[in-house]
């Protein structure tokens, strides 16, 4: 015993560790006081008082030990707790940032609400006449082809829409005129992926019906958008093009941004690209949705914000922007 004091007072614990290896050699159940107690037996008796007080001197001394020990390292920690200084700053926080997408759909939105076009929106999911049949695109037309999309099987009369029209369709047939209608949605398109194409994409459209509205109304009103989004610099041109919801039909191009009309990979050396269709509304598609093409005409217009989004942002590959990679996504504001 005189020897196990001697080696419990030599020794230091500073650690959680140390005090546990202490506590299971001198305290635990198989530990020496344990065992110095079960020396009690081969005592004589009339010697067992004199040793039992000798023994529980030794047990409160080791006992004491522990609980000293035990009190210095919690103290220790103590300590460390304290160190900890609470009026730094503490980690930011990753703030999120607005996806390119809705970015640009932003901007288009607020140039032509400037304009008195209100945001209209429709179902994802549309029957064939608000998506094809009203917009004169009958059952098998052959532009239905380029618009090839997803079908839903429970019902072959539903599907995935191609273009925002069907909301513009929807509107028209509410009957209420004049209609100056500007609206963004996501379209759905059975293609092949790749770096110019996806299975859906987002457009914005927009159509204006009144007495009286011609191209003109048209030429001027894309040209001021174009010049709000892209500078007062932009130059434009229509080309003649084919839409079975259009008569006439024209596709606008940009000079491009990327090389000012010299020539550059982006307008594949033409100095110009392309950013819209539009046309006047095709009287046919006035009739079906219930509206006179003798009193009223209009125009609509239809583009791409991905497309929009690539010029602006100089992005070369549409799948980025559905990759969800925070990498991509953290460069806009
Ligand atoms: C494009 C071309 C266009 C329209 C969309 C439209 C809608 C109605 C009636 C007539 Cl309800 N036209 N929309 C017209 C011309 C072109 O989109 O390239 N979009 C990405």
């Amino acid at each position: 015993m005189e020897a196990y004091r001697k080696e419990i007072e030599g020794l230091e614990i500073v650690t959680p560790q140390q005090l546990e290896e202490y506590r299971i050699k001198f305290l635990g159940t198989k530990g020496i006081v344990k065992s110095l107690f079960g020396e009690m037996k081969n005592v004589p008796n009339e010697r067992k008082k004199e040793f039992g007080q000798v023994l529980n001197d030794f047990k409160q001394f080791a006992e004491t030990k522990y609980e000293t020990a035990k009190e210095q390292s919690a103290g220790n920690g103590q300590q460390a707790v304290e160190e900890i200084d609470l009026s730094l700053p503490g980690d930011a926080m990753q703030t999120g940032s607005r996806h390119p997408i809705n970015l640009v759909r932003k901007r288009i939105l607020d140039i032509f609400n400037r304009l008195g076009f209100a945001v209209a929106d429709g179902p994802e999911i549309e029957d064939d006449w608000h998506n094809f049949t009203s917009l004169n695109l009958p059952e098998h037309h052959p532009a239905r082809d380029m618009q090839d999309t997803f079908y839903i099987h429970q019902n072959p009369d539903w599907l995935l829409r191609t273009h925002t029209s069907n909301v513009q369709t929807r509107e028209m047939e509410k009957g209420k005129l004049p209609i100056r209608i500007i609206c963004p949605g996501r379209v759905y398109r059975n293609e092949t992926i790749s770096a110019r194409a996806h299975c859906f994409f987002h457009q914005v459209e927009g159509l204006y019906i009144d007495e009286h509205v011609s191209f003109a109304d048209l030429k001027q009103t894309l040209y001021f958008f174009v010049q709000e989004l892209f500078g007062k610099d932009v130059k434009v041109r229509f080309r003649p093009s084919y839409f079975p919801f259009t008569e006439p039909s024209a596709e606008m191009d940009i000079s491009c941004l990327i090389c000012g009309g010299d020539g550059c990979r982006v307008c594949k050396h033409t100095g110009w690209v392309e950013i819209l269709g539009c046309g006047m509304v095709h009287p046919k598609v006035l009739e079906n949705c219930g509206i006179d093409s003798n009193k009223y005409t209009g125009y609509a217009f239809g583009m791409g914000i991905e497309r929009i989004a690539m010029l602006l942002y100089q992005i070369n590959d549409l799948r980025l922007f559905s990759e969800n990679d925070v990498r991509f996504l953290r460069q806009f504001v």
